[in-house]
């Protein structure tokens, strides 16, 4: 059974660089940059920089490495930082914070994975001795676990006010902020703006097969430069890999409109099997959380059952799925597996 034939939509890091992408890859200038000397990877870094309005930025292997660096780079060991409890920083990092920046997560229930400026008000820790320093809140858009939901901007505005009285920084795990862009027509640096560090991935939506960047001030990033050579993540001539990802902020951010249509396809014939519980104002982008608990089977079970009739998705609780659309799927794919779910499972509930 050759892989081409499932319908996968465990994530939109799945797809597979195009011919046009390694095209770009094989023929891309390089250069050692661990000595910065990689023409491609700094022409990628000053194209990320111009997108998000920041003095600089740095390319780095995955998403994880680029909050990562920007925990380590405005924490001190035993400080706490503030993120929402579904985020990825907390969630899928592997306590990365606790092991490699020593700090406190302290978190927060959004409403669709959304803070409020009052919530993180009231969280953060007075001057009080007995008290770890609240040094770093982290924001999330879009919003992974929540559905692919995006942080409206006032509230961001109201959270950087009140961060910025308090001396608190910001960093923006942005690794889909390009859906954000697109589905609600901000800017990427009109949502970078309250942040002093966002960090983006061209390995999700983009299509590229590897590479984040993490952007701030020329300091930050200078900082972030050592750190990432600690963590083993100096690469050498890794200007194949910038060319994918220059090629991806190219060709690939407008047209994630139509995962964004093929979410909403998929949401709305989902959402009519009984037992499949979908949020629809939460399918604001490319991703659909289904919650299974009313069908009283488990996620092993249906996600077992989906993968026998080749479809893929994923567990994101014990009883929520997901299904993640992106440009390596047809709508008509989509619809097909849709239409599996509505066949398998119609009858049950
Ligand atoms: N997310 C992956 C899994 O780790 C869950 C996925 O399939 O969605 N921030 C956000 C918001 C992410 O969704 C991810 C990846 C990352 C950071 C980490 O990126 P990588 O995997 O490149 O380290």
């Amino acid at each position: 059974m050759s892989d081409n034939e499932f319908i996968d939509l465990r994530s939109d890091t799945v797809t597979k660089p195009s011919p046009a992408m390694r095209e770009a890859m094989a023929s891309a200038e390089v250069g050692d940059d661990v000595f910065g000397e990689d023409p491609t990877v700094n022409q990628l870094q000053e194209r990320v920089a111009e997108l998000l309005g920041k003095e600089a930025a740095l390319f780095v292997p995955s998403g994880v490495m680029a909050n990562q660096l920007a925990v380590k780079t405005q924490t001190q060991p035993g400080d706490e930082i503030i993120v929402e409890e579904g985020s990825h920083i907390f969630n899928y990092e592997t306590a990365a914070p606790a092991m490699i920046s020593n700090v406190q997560i302290r978190t927060l229930q959004g409403q669709r994975g959304v803070l409020t400026a009052e919530q993180i008000g009231s969280a953060v820790r007075s001057k009080d001795y007995h008290q770890p320093r609240t040094s770093l809140v982290c924001l999330e858009n879009t919003h992974n676990r929540a559905g692919g939901t995006i942080y409206p901007l006032e509230e961001i505005q109201r959270i950087r006010d009140f961060s910025k009285s308090r001396g608190i920084n910001m960093h923006l795990d942005g690794a889909r902020i390009w859906n954000a862009w697109i589905a609600s027509g901000t800017h990427p640096k009109d949502i970078a703006r309250y942040f002093d560090t966002v960090s983006v991935c061209f390995s999700k939506g983009l299509g590229a097969p590897v590479g984040s960047a993490v952007a701030g001030t020329k300091e930050t990033v200078e900082k972030a430069r050592k750190f990432r050579k600690v963590l083993g993540g100096g690469m050498r001539q890794v200007g194949v890999l910038a060319a994918a990802a220059l090629y991806a902020l190219d060709n690939n951010i407008q047209r994630l409109a139509e995962d964004h249509d093929k979410a909403q396809l998929f949401a709305q014939k989902v959402g009519s099997v009984r037992g499949f519980t979908i949020d629809l104002p939460s399918v604001q982008t490319n991703i659909v959380i289904i919650d299974i608990a009313n069908t009283g089977r488990t996620t092993t079970d249906i996600l077992s059952l989906l993968r026998s009739k080749k479809v893929l998705l994923t567990e994101m609780t014990s009883s929520k799925i997901r299904a993640v659309m992106h440009l390596d799927v047809t709508k008509e794919q989509v619809t097909t597996a849709a239409q599996t779910i509505v066949t398998s499972f119609s009858h049950v509930a």
